[in-house]
Parts: structure tokens; sequence; C-alpha cells
């Protein structure tokens, strides 16, 4: 698990995610769907977006980086605890939308590379380690409960 401090500051650099959700939000879409397009193929809201621009003016790309980043956050705020509101997402994720580990795991990646731009100044190497492991724990208990729900990922 994570200490007392390094939930401090994943919990403080969040705090710049949520000045502006919607725009960051966008950008870890836009950064995965650009990084692993194949990631694109699960949302069938999106499979018509061709272009950088196309994706860029999207209301309903933009919407959805709300709802994934806000979900994420109400999670990570739980610093760890999060059986509770882990265990409905997993589902929907593992039964209905059938969302891999694997583009778990890329879509973390986007979160990192997005917060890392927009937030060098505040984003150090102990900050950034804290988030990892943050982000770590989520895709783990994810994992595990993906397997309960007989998806192996
Ligand atoms: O499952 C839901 O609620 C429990 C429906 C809304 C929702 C979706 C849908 C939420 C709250 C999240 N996602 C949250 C979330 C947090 C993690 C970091 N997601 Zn989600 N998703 C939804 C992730 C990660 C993640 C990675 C990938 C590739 N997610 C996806 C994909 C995905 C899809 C395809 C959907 C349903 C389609 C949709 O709503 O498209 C607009």
């Amino acid at each position: 698990g994570l200490s007392d401090q390094e939930w401090q500051q994943v919990l403080s650099i969040w705090g710049k995610v949520e000045s502006d959700i919607a725009g960051h939000g966008h950008a870890v879409l836009m950064r995965l769907f650009q990084d692993h397009p194949e990631t694109m193929d699960r949302f069938e809201k999106f499979r018509n977006l061709k272009t950088h621009d196309q994706m860029k003016g999207s209301e309903d790309m933009k919407k959805h980086g709300v709802t994934v980043l806000t979900q994420l956050g109400k999670i990570l705020k739980h610093k760890g605890n999060h059986e509770a509101e882990l265990k409905p997402l997993a589902q929907t994720h593992a039964t209905k939308h059938r969302v891999p580990v694997k583009y778990l795991e890329f879509i973390c990646e986007a979160i990192m590379k997005v917060m890392a731009e927009k937030h060098s100044a505040d984003f150090g190497a102990n900050t950034q380690a804290a988030m990892k492991k943050a982000l770590e724990l989520f895709r783990h208990d994810m994992a595990s409960k993906y397997k309960e729900f007989g998806f192996q990922g």
C-alpha cells in the first residue's frame, strides 16, 4: 500500500486535475487513442472519429473524460479502501464494456503523461512515484475483481 505521505501527494496533485477535469479527461482520452488506437474499438460512440481534429472537437469524448476522471478521483480519495467504489466499476468493465487489464494500464500511462505535461512543476519524482503506486493499486484491485466476475482481462 501507500504511506500517508504518498496518499497526501496523490490527493494534492489530484486537486490540480480537478481544477480542469474536462480538459484533463479529454487530453487523457486523446492520448490513449493516439498511443493505442486499438482501444477505440471498445467505444461505439467514438469509432466514427477519425482525425485528431474530430477527436478534439468531440463533446462526447469530453463528457466521457469527465466521467472517467471523476470516478477515478472518488476511488483515489478512499486511499485504498475502495472496495465499494471499485466493485461496480470492475463489474461493468469486465462484463459489459469488456475492457482488458492491458487497456487499464494504457489509460493509467496516459493519465501519468497528461499530468506530467500539464503540471511539470508540481509533478516531481516523488509525486510521480506516489501517483504511479496509486494507479498500480487501482489496476491490481480491478484485475482481481475482474477474475471474480470471470473475465480474465
Ligand atoms: O461503468 C460505468 O459506471 C460504473 C459507466 C461509465 C464509466 C465508464 C465507461 C465510468 C464511470 C468509467 N468508465 C470509469 C473509468 C475509470 C477507469 C480509469 N474507466 Zn471506463 N469505460 C466506459 C476507466 C478506464 C477505462 C479504460 C478504458 C479503455 N475505461 C475504458 C473504457 C470504457 C468504455 C468502453 C465504457 C463504456 C462506453 C462509454 O461510456 O463510452 C462513452
